[in-house]
C-alpha cells in the first residue's frame, strides 16, 4: 500500500505506469478476494487476510488438519448406506467430489466424527473461570441435502464440548431433505450413540427454508436459551459458557461466536490467533468484514466482547423468553437470507444489543449453497430484504430499492404484523441506528450539504470509489458515469467530511500529485473539504482536487489551485437519482 503514497510526476509516460501500477494493486486485490472464504454466498467478500495484512503484519496462517483416520474407528456405527447415499460415495470415490454438496464428501469420511479441533481462543479467554449457575442451553440445526458424516460432526463437537449440565438438547430440523433413507438412518444413528431424549429429530414435510425451519425448531425448545447453528459447524472448546455469561449479564443481549474456518475441500480448522471482526452492510445489503472502531477497541481486552453491528446469521445464542418476545424471526421470510440483518436491526433499535464474544469460538464450513432456490436465488433474497426494509428502515429504504431495480414494487407478502413491532416495542428509528450503531454508513442525501456523482467538467467522467470496500484504504479513481449510488455516489458532510457510502476520501500525504485514498472514516479524524466555485478545496493543504490525465486514464490527485482550469472543476449531480 505504501507504493501509492510515491510522488506521481505528470506526464504521459510516468502517468502509464502508475495506472498500471494502479491496474495491477488492483489485480492484486481481485485475485486476494476471489480466494475469499465466503465466495459465492450472499456475503461480500470478507477482508480477512487483507485486513490481517494491513493491520498486524504478514501473520502464519496456521493450519492444523487433525487425527486422520476411517470413521470405522468410531464403532462402526456410521455408515454412508444407512443414510441412502452410499451409492453416491462410491462413485465418487477417486474423484473431486464437490459436484453435489460443494464439499468433499470423500474426504469428510476419512475425518473422525469426533475429532479434536484446536483451541483457537485467545490466550486470556483460558485462564477464565466462568460461573457454575448459569443458564442451560438448547441447541437447534436446521439441514436441507447435507452430508450426513459432515452433520454428525457438528453434532458430536456439540456433545463431546459443552458441559453435559449445561446442554439441555439438540434439536435437528431436517427441512425436507431428498433422500427418505436419510431419516432412517439419522434415527439409528442418533438412538445407538446418544442418550435418550438429547437429540430431538423434526423431519419437515414440505422444504420451510432455514428461516421458518428455525421457528420449528424453536418451538420445540425446552431451555431458557436458544442457540442457532449450521449443520456443517464444530464448536470450540469451551464455546457455550462465554455466550451465556452475556445473556445472563444483559437478557436482551445476542451473543455472537467468533467464526474459524474449516476448508470445504481439505476439512482442516483455520484460525488467524487474536483475530476479531465485526460485520458492516452496504445499502445492497449484503455484508463484509470489517474492524472495529478505535474508540470500541479502546482499553479493552482481547477476551472482553465487543459491539457489532450485525451478523452472519449462525453461531448466535439468545434468551428464548427475549426472542420470541421481540419477534423471533419473521415467518413470511423464504428459504435463506436477509433474516440475520432484520434480527440486527430489530435488537439494537428495540434496546438490546449484540455482542462479539471472543472467548466463543465456531468452526463453519463455507461453501457455496448445495441447494435449489425454487423462486431463484436473487427473487428470494429481494423477497426478504424487501420485508425487512419495509419495516426498519422507513425513508431509506429508498437507498435499498435504488439497489434492486423492481424490488420498489415487488410483493413481498403481508407485512401487516411485523409491522406493529416497531410501535409495540417502542423501538428508535433507523436514524438512531445509523448515528449510534453504523455511522460509517452514509446516507448519501441525509448525510451532508451537497450530494451526488461528482462529474469532471471534460467528459462522462466520475469520481469512483473502485467498490473497494474491503481493501481500505484504497485509491480514489475516476471512472465513466454509471448513475451507481453505491460506487459513485459522494456527500459533502457538514464537517466537510468527503464521504463515499462507507469511506472518506483522505491524502494521506498534503503533497502534490499524489493519489488519494478512501479509508474508514473512524480511524483517523476525517479531512476536511469544501467546495468553492465548482472547485473542491482540501482544506488541509488547502490544494485542489484535480483531474490529472484524460478520459479513461484519469487519475484524481491534490495540486495547487488554479482558477479557471477544467480540470480543477467538478460538479456534483443527484437530479433524477433517487
Ligand atoms: C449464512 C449463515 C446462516 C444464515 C444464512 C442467511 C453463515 C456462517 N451462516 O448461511 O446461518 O443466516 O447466511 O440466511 O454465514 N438450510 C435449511 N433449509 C434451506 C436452506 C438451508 O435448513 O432451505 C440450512 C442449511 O442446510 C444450513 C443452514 O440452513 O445448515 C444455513 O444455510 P447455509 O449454510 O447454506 O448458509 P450460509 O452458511 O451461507
Ligand atoms: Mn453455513
Amino acid at each position: 500500500m505504501r507504493l501509492y503514497i510515491k510522488r506521481l510526476a505528470i506526464g504521459g509516460s510516468t502517468t502509464a505506469v502508475v495506472i498500471l501500477l494502479l491496474m495491477w494493486m488492483k489485480k492484486l486485490v481481485f485475485q486476494e478476494s476471489k480466494s475469499t472464504l465466503f465466495k459465492g454466498s450472499v456475503h461480500d467478500a470478507p477482508a480477512g487476510f487483507l485486513k490481517m495484512r494491513e493491520w498486524e503484519g504478514e501473520i502464519e496462517k496456521i493450519k492444523f488438519l487433525l487425527r486422520s483416520g476411517v470413521n470405522q474407528s468410531n464403532g462402526g456405527l456410521y455408515n454412508a448406506d444407512d443414510f441412502g447415499v452410499g451409492s453416491e460415495l462410491r462413485n465418487l470415490r477417486n474423484r473431486d467430489s464437490k459436484d453435489k454438496y460443494n464439499l468433499n464428501i470423500w474426504k469428510s469420511e476419512t475425518i473422525p466424527l469426533d475429532r479434536e479441533v484446536p483451541d483457537s481462543r485467545p490466550e486470556e479467554c483460558m485462564l477464565l473461570k466462568y460461573p457454575e449457575d448459569l443458564p442451560p442451553a438448547s441447541v437447534v440445526i436446521t439441514m436441507h441435502n447435507e452430508w450426513p458424516s459432515v452433520v454428525l460432526r457438528t453434532v458430536n463437537s456439540i456433545i463431546n464440548r459443552t458441559p453435559s449440565f449445561l446442554l439441555k438438547e439438540i434439536i435437528i430440523v431436517d427441512d425436507a431433505s431428498d433422500i427418505d433413507v436419510f431419516k432412517a438412518g439419522l434415527g439409528k444413528y442418533v438412538a445407538s450413540n446418544f442418550e435418550p431424549g438429547l437429540i430431538k429429530l423434526i423431519h419437515l414435510k414440505s422444504r420451510e427454508g432455514l428461516i421458518r425451519s428455525r421457528l420449528k425448531g424453536l418451538h420445540h425448545v425446552t431451555a431458557k436459551v436458544v442457540v442457532f447453528l449450521d449443520s456443517h459447524m464444530e464448536v470450540n472448546k469451551d464455546w457455550l459458557q462465554p455466550l451465556l455469561k452475556e445473556i445472563v449479564n444483559k437478557k436482551e443481549t445476542l451473543a455472537l461466536a467468533q467464526l474459524d474456518y474449516i476448508d470445504k475441500d481439505t476439512f482442516e480448522y483455520i484460525f488467524y490467533p487474536g483475530y476479531r471482526t465485526r460485520y458492516g452492510f452496504r445499502w445492497n445489503m449484503q455484508f463484509f468484514e470489517t474492524y472495529f472502531r478505535p474508540d470500541q477497541t479502546l482499553g479493552k481486552l482481547p477476551s472482553d466482547p465487543l459491539p457489532g453491528v450485525l451478523f452472519v446469521g449462525t453461531g448466535f445464542a439468545v434468551d428464548v423468553e427475549y426472542f420470541k418476545q421481540i419477534g423471533s424471526y419473521d415467518p413470511g421470510m423464504m428459504i435463506w437470507g436477509g433474516e440475520n440483518i432484520e434480527l440486527a436491526w430489530r435488537v439494537w433499535m428495540c434496546g438490546g444489543q449484540i455482542l462479539h464474544i471472543p472467548c466463543s469460538h465456531i468452526g463453519h464450513i463455507e461453501r457455496n449453497q448445495p441447494y435449489t432456490f425454487p423462486e431463484g436465488r436473487l427473487n428470494t433474497e429481494m423477497y426478504n430484504y424487501k420485508r425487512a426494509v419495509d419495516v426498519w428502515l422507513g425513508d431509506y429504504k429508498k437507498y435499498v430499492y435504488q439497489q434492486y431495480p423492481g424490488m420498489e414494487t415487488m410483493d413481498a407478502g403481508s407485512l401487516e404484523d411485523r409491522k406493529l413491532l416497531p410501535h409495540q416495542l417502542n423501538c428508535h428509528n433507523f436514524t438512531w441506528f445509523l448515528d449510534n450503531i453504523w455511522p460509517e454508513l452514509l446516507p448519501y442525501k441525509e448525510g451532508g450539504v451537497l450530494w451526488g456523482m461528482i462529474r469532471t467538467s471534460t467528459g462522462n467522467m466520475c469520481l469512483d470509489n473502485d467498490d473497494y470496500v474491503f481493501q481500505s484504504p484504497n485509491a480514489l479513481v475516476v471512472k465513466p458515469c454509471i448513475y451507481d449510488l453505491q460506487r459513485q455516489a459522494f456527500s459533502l458532510s457538514r464537517s466537510g467530511a468527503l464521504r463515499t457510502t462507507i469511506h472518506c476520501v483522505i491524502a494521506k500525504s498534503v503533497e502534490a500529485d499524489l493519489v488519494l485514498f478512501v479509508e474508514n472514516c473512524f480511524l483517523n479524524h476525517p479531512q476536511r473539504w469544501t467546495y468553492k466555485k465548482n472547485q473542491l478545496v482540501h482544506i488541509t493543504s488547502g490544494m485542489c482536487l484535480h483531474a490529472m490525465g484524460q478520459r479513461e486514464q484519469t487519475i484524481p490527485v491534490l495540486q495547487p489551485c488554479k482558477d479557471d482550469i477544467s480540470a480543477q472543476k467538478w460538479l456534483f449531480e443527484s437530479k433524477g437519482m433517487l
